[in-house]
């Protein structure tokens, strides 16, 4: 019988376990150069089968709130060697997770103070963070403008050079491309912020083409067996809306499986809410049966609101590979023996999610001996 707890091999990554640390935003990096204390912070969670880091920003213009960390850079890379040295080093895996928020963002945290982009001129109903005199403070997100065509092709290389450097230079096992909660590629995707009329709007094939090209650039430049993807179908995350999503998905999942990725990644519901939406089903079991249709074998990884009976399910009844966790993981660092031992949980504190140091985020306890 398949196990939560046995050890997995997902494409060119051998993993301890079944038990995935979900990327999680905790802005603790300034100027974006991940610190020591994001390093202890990874470390003390590497018993995880792979940890998947925050959302990290492939380029300036692709920040959308303050001090999450990002890849270009000298100080940046150099930053996260450190964290990925100590996760090697207690014996984990990590992952990086390739971010560029497109019209989730403000002036302010633009080059030159410019407009953040998007598919279309189209503002988001969402807010973002930016942090005033060590206070987060909640702003509404700028109104972007709209690429143009010329300017796609650039920010496939970017996606593809911030893999790269991933893996050559800062020592990640991998990368995972973030397509979800209503960021860049995720509005390409949905009609509700994409109404361009060129090659990149209107159909699903014209819809998921910046997507697919990021895929192919990535998996060219750091291989499909150490590349994974993450997907939100329904969330309503940063005013993401798509009004057909079952025949878009299908037909991203089915691209994908000629990638040979090494695996696929499902928010189900929305984002750390609601798995079930009345007013936005979806099936999952019909989107993995496509994918494994058309021949990928990618793990199906999936996320939102797990507990350990129902990643246990999932994973013996075939219905999941790997099971993320992500609010479990902030107050957790030892997440994986508490759930084998059906210890109890601590509670994670709120107030701490987002900025702030050690507090709420290296000082949570572990079982003891
Ligand atoms: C919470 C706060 C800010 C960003 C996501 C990167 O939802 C995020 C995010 C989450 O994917």
């Amino acid at each position: 019988m398949r196990s939560l707890f046995d050890p997995v091999q997902v494409g060119d990554l051998q993993l301890a376990n079944r038990i995935v640390m979900a990327p999680l935003t905790r802005n603790r990096a300034p100027d974006a150069i991940p610190t020591p204390l994001m390093a202890e912070y990874y470390a003390q969670r590497a018993s995880a089968g792979l940890l998947i880091t925050e959302a990290t920003a492939i380029s300036q213009q692709g920040q959308g709130y303050s001090d999450v960390p990002g890849l270009y850079g000298t100080e940046q890379l150099d930053g996260w060697t450190r964290v990925t040295e100590a996760v090697h080093d207690a014996g984990g895996k990590i992952v990086v997770q390739l971010w560029h928020v497109g019209r989730v963002s403000h002036n302010e945290l633009q080059p030159g103070g410019g407009p953040p982009v998007a598919p279309s001129a189209i503002t988001a109903r969402t807010k973002t963070v930016l942090i005033k005199n060590g206070v987060p403070t909640f702003v509404d997100t700028s109104a972007p403008r709209a690429l143009a065509a010329e300017e796609l092709p650039g920010l496939v290389h970017t996606y593809q050079a911030a893999a790269r450097n991933a893996v050559e230079t800062a020592g990640f096992d991998g990368v995972e491309i973030h397509a979800a909660n209503g960021y860049l590629l995720d509005q390409f995707l949905k009609s509700g912020s994409n109404q361009r009329t060129d090659d990149y709007g209107g159909s699903i094939e014209n819809r998921a083409r910046l997507l697919l090209e990021v895929a192919r650039a990535v998996t060219g430049a750091v291989g499909g067996g150490c590349t994974g993807i993450r997907l939100s179908p329904v969330t309503p995350s940063n005013d993401a809306y798509d009004p057909n999503p079952q025949p878009l998905f299908k037909y991203v999942v089915r691209q994908l499986a000629k990638l040979n990725l090494a695996y696929i990644h499902i928010i189900e519901g929305a984002t750390g809410g609601a798995r079930e939406l009345p007013d936005r089903p979806f099936d999952y079991a019909a989107l993995k049966a496509a994918y494994r249709t058309a021949g990928g074998k990618g793990a199906w990884m999936v996320n939102n609101d797990y507990d350990k009976a129902m990643a246990e399910q999932a994973v013996q009844d075939g219905s999941a590979d790997l099971i993320a966790f992500g609010k479990p993981f902030i107050a957790n660092p030892d997440l994986v023996r508490r759930l084998r031992e059906n210890a109890p949980l601590n509670t994670p504190d709120k107030a701490t999610f987002y900025g702030g140091g050690a507090e709420g985020y290296t000082d949570y306890q572990v079982l003891s001996e």
